[in-house]
Parts: C-alpha cells; sequence; structure tokens
C-alpha cells in the first residue's frame, strides 16, 4: 500500500538507547556500581541472573556496552548522517551520585552528558532524556532495599533536581521512570530488580512489595516534575510506558471483561500520572487485598499537583488474554497466543495495527501529546562476507509501523511529538542481556561476550531510515 502523505513539520524523527545498555565505561569516571552491574547474560530460555558480587565466571554484558562512552562521537556522527532530529538517551543515575544517597554530584558524570548533549546538540539533534532507565546506584538497594523504601523519592529529586538545573537549556524533553508499567508482572525478579531495584524476601507479597515501590515511584515522579516546572517553564516532562495493549481473545462477555481488567491493571500507572489519582477500582482491591501501603494524605496531593505534560510510550508487540475462572489480571500467567500475529524469534506477537489502536486508545484517555519514545524489531543480523547486513525484515517492521502511526496521525487526530525506533545501534538488550538481539540501523561488530572489533557498520536500514527522515515519512 502506497500512502505518500508527510508527517506534520516538526515532527521529530530520531532514535532510541539507554545508558546502561551501551555506555559501558561501568567503573569509569567516578562511576558508581549500578544494578545492571550485577546482572548477568542471559537468553530468551535462561533468564538473566542477580549476583550479590561480581563474579568472575560470569558475563556482564553492560560492563561494557558497545563502549559508547568512549566512542559517542563517531555514534552521533552517524545518527546525524541519517537526519536525525532528536536522540532520546537516560542518564546513568550512578554517574551522577555513585552511591545514591550523597549530598554533591560527581562531576566528572555530570560533565560526561553536558560533552554529549553538546555533541548531539553540533548537528541540531535534540536530547531527549529518560532520568532513570533500568538503573540505579547498588548502593540503594543494599542500603535501603531500593524503591520499598520512601527516603528514595528525596534521592530520586535530588538528582533530577541538578539535572534539570544543568541541562535545562539543552534538553526539553524528559521522562521520570522508564516503563515504569513493566512491573506489573511482579512474579519476575528480573523485572523487579530493574524496575525498582527490589529484592524480595522468601515469603514477602511481591504483588504489595511492587504497589509500594510504584506508589513512591510515582510520588517521586510528581514531584520531578513540580521541580522541573520551577526552574524552567519550558520543560517538559512525561511518563514512560510500555504499552502492549492487551486484547480479548473472543467476543466472550467474561473475555471482553477481562481483558478490560487487565488493561486497568496494566495502566493504572499512567492514570495516576496524568490525572493526578488512584483509579477507584484499584483502591478498592488494595483493601480487598489487604495491602498494607504506605500512601500518605501528603502523596495524594503531591500526585494532583505533579501531573506530566505528555505521555512517552514503547510499542513492541500486543497481548491477548482468555477468561478462565479469576479476574485478577496476573501477567506470568494470564496471557494467551494471538492466532492472528506472527511472533519474533523472541516471543514477541508483532501486530502494527496495534500501534494505530494504543495510540487511539492513548489519547481517548488520557488527552495528552503522545511520543512513541521505543519501537522495533529485536532479531539476529547476519553480517556477510563484504561486510553488509541485509536486514530487509527489520525495514518491513518498521515500515508497517510507521504506515499505521502515519494513519493515527493524519486520518484519527492524533496529536504525537516524535517517533524514535529503540536500540538505532546496536546495543545490550535488557531482557536477555544478549548483543545478539539486534534492533540497530547501525550494526555493532561484538557477540554476546563481547568479543569482536565493535566496529560500526550501516545496515541496509540505515539508508532506508535516512530517506523516511528526509522525506519527512512520505516514502517508507
Ligand atoms: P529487549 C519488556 C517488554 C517490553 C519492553 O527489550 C521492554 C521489556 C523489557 O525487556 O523493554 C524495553 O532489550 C526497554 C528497553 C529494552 C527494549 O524494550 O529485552 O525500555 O530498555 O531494551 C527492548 O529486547
Amino acid at each position: 500500500i502506497v500512502d505518500k502523505r508527510a508527517f506534520p513539520k516538526d515532527f521529530l524523527w530520531g532514535g532510541a538507547v539507554a545508558a546502561h545498555q551501551l555506555e559501558g565505561g561501568y567503573d569509569e569516571g567516578g562511576k558508581g556500581l549500578s544494578i545492571v552491574d550485577f546482572f548477568t547474560l542471559g537468553s530468551r530460555e535462561q533468564p538473566r541472573k542477580i549476583t550479590s558480587t561480581i563474579e568472575k565466571e560470569q558475563h556482564y554484558p553492560n560492563h561494557e556496552g558497545i563502549n559508547f562512552y568512549h566512542r559517542y562521537p563517531e555514534d552521533v556522527k552517524l545518527f546525524a548522517e541519517m537526519g536525525f532530529k532528536c536522540f532520546r538517551t537516560s542518564i546513568a543515575w550512578s554517574r551522577i551520585f555513585p552511591n545514591g544517597d550523597e549530598e554533591v554530584p560527581n562531576e566528572e558524570g555530570l560533565q560526561f552528558y553536558d560533552d554529549l548533549f553538546d555533541e548531539c546538540l553540533k548537528y541540531g539533534i535534540e536530547p531527549v532524556v529518560t532520568l532513570t532507565h533500568f538503573e540505579m546506584p547498588i548502593h540503594l538497594v543494599r542500603e535501603y532495599g531500593g524503591w520499598r523504601n520512601r527516603q528514595l523519592i528525596d534521592f530520586f529529586t535530588r538528582f533530577a533536581k541538578v539535572c534539570f538545573e544543568l541541562y535545562h537549556q539543552k534538553v526539553h524533553y524528559w521522562m521520570t521512570f522508564n516503563e515504569i508499567n513493566n512491573q506489573t508482572k511482579f512474579e519476575d525478579e528480573g523485572v523487579l530488580y530493574t524496575n525498582s531495584g527490589l529484592i524480595p524476601e522468601k515469603d514477602e507479597n511481591r504483588e504489595q512489595l511492587m504497589y509500594q515501590a510504584a506508589h513512591y515511584e510515582l510520588v517521586a515522579s510528581s514531584q520531578a516534575v513540580q521541580i522541573a516546572h520551577q526552574i524552567d517553564p519550558k520543560l517538559q516532562v512525561g511518563s514512560m510506558i510500555a504499552m502492549c495493549p492487551i486484547y480479548p481473545l473472543t467476543s466472550k462477555p467474561n473475555d471482553i471483561l477481562f481483558a478490560q481488567r487487565a488493561m486497568q491493571t496494566r495502566y493504572w500507572f499512567s492514570d495516576v500520572q496524568v490525572q493526578g489519582f488512584y483509579p477507584e477500582w484499584l483502591l478498592d482491591y488494595f483493601s480487598k487485598q489487604k495491602f498494607d501501603l504506605d500512601i500518605t494524605e501528603a502523596d495524594l496531593q503531591e500526585l494532583l499537583a505533579g501531573t506530566v505534560d505528555y505521555i512517552g510510550l514503547s510499542y513492541y508487540m500486543s497481548f491477548t488474554v482468555e477468561y478462565t475462572d479469576h479476574l485478577n489480571y496476573n501477567e506470568a500467567h494470564d496471557l494467551v497466543s494471538n492466532p492472528y500475529v506472527v511472533e519474533t524469534d523472541w516471543g514477541w506477537q508483532i501486530d502494527p495495527v496495534g500501534l494505530r489502536y494504543s495510540l487511539n486508545w492513548l489519547n481517548d484517555r488520557y488527552h495528552l501529546p503522545l511520543f512513541i519514545v521505543e519501537n522495533g524489531l529485536g532479531a539476529v543480523d547476519q553480517k556477510t562476507k563484504d561486510n553488509k547486513i541485509h536486514d530487509d525484515y527489520r525495514i518491513k517492521y518498521l515500515k508497517e509501523h510507521i504506515l499505521q502511526m502515519k494513519k493515527a496521525v493524519l486520518d484519527d487526530g492524533v496529536d504525537l511529538i516524535g517517533y524514535t525506533p529503540w536500540g538505532c545501534i546496536d546495543l545490550v538488550s535488557a531482557g536477555t542481556g544478549q548483543m545478539s538481539k539486534r534492533y540497530g540501523f547501525i550494526y555493532v561488530d561484538q557477540d554476546d561476550y563481547g568479543n569482536g572489533s565493535k566496529e560500526r557498520l550501516r545496515k541496509d536500514s540505515f539508508d532506508w531510515y535516512a530517506h523516511v527522515i528526509e522525506t519527512n515519512g512520505a516514502e517508507l
């Protein structure tokens, strides 16, 4: 299908990454150790392990990343060659506050991001920044138990304030917590750890623990929004949610009802961030479950005072559920496969129409500008003898998604700020720690164990995406 229409002018085309997945330099520049520095290599079958020390016989892929810490000028130059208007990255909290609870930030860490942002601005690329993306100083986990502890709110807002004060003239679009709703899948240890620095005790109720941590994060997020606006009213601070729409398997009324509850369970985080209060069903659920949660009157005031300016979202796939005998959605058990879509090699259900559906759903529910800050296909790439990567499957995935995004904007009137495909340069997978689960337009010559030259190569998708940007989405 040919759709020659272009996107609105000023549409922010770019790419997205996260500090810990590409920087490396894990113990350089005064950086403290972070939670991901204790997270081993895994695979689709083998979950990543959390170790309490750095063990010699394990491989920790985030230590080295793709060495962006030292090579970023070369990489940003390649982004500029594709015509990026923006570049989404995150700030490693442990570079700025190595332990997380200090009063004074680490100057060398601040300087690194200042230089990186300048390097982007040199090419007219606007940095878009997530404050914390699946990363925090390990000290905050060891000494305070991660986000189970209310004190984390103050540590986070101190970090946020330093960043806003120093970078507000260079960075206008901010997000607080990456995929804050990923922890809906609270049974998964890796998820609790990366989202919230939580290591549950043996008999601890993980669901209650997740709700408590998420509450503190939401309060911290709303305070950060207020701080940003005090420092500079021009700053736009968004939420960041992992958008996976959840469909009913059939039109049986109970399937519809279950899908609705599943959506409520996955998206109450953004309800709070956008509307400033907890949905009724959830407060009711808390009391029925007899959860003992520390949610104060003052917290509720903060939530109302610090609602977000826009919604950042990732979109990779859709989910499907089928009602059996319960209405409480448990993401670790209740997903079924959708017979109408195909999966990636890592079992993610590819569904471009689901992106248009999601943008409309979010628009109807929240009436705020949307920003797609992640989308993409994790796939194995083959490098040919003449150093080419023919990734037509990736082009196909992105093309189909951009087409649906175009319909949402031009046919449905959705207010969309921009689009930054994930892992615009190959990097370490968050879920598995693999290098071989690649998303990039730029190939990095490196395997799962960090072997390889780390040389950067342009894939076929590199030229394709450059042309998309050049024609403002008219030619896909
Ligand atoms: P990887 C799960 C579901 C949807 C998005 O993921 C997710 C996850 C966590 O794995 O994470 C986001 O690398 C995340 C990125 C991550 C990207 O999606 O597991 O914000 O950090 O790399 C892709 O294939």
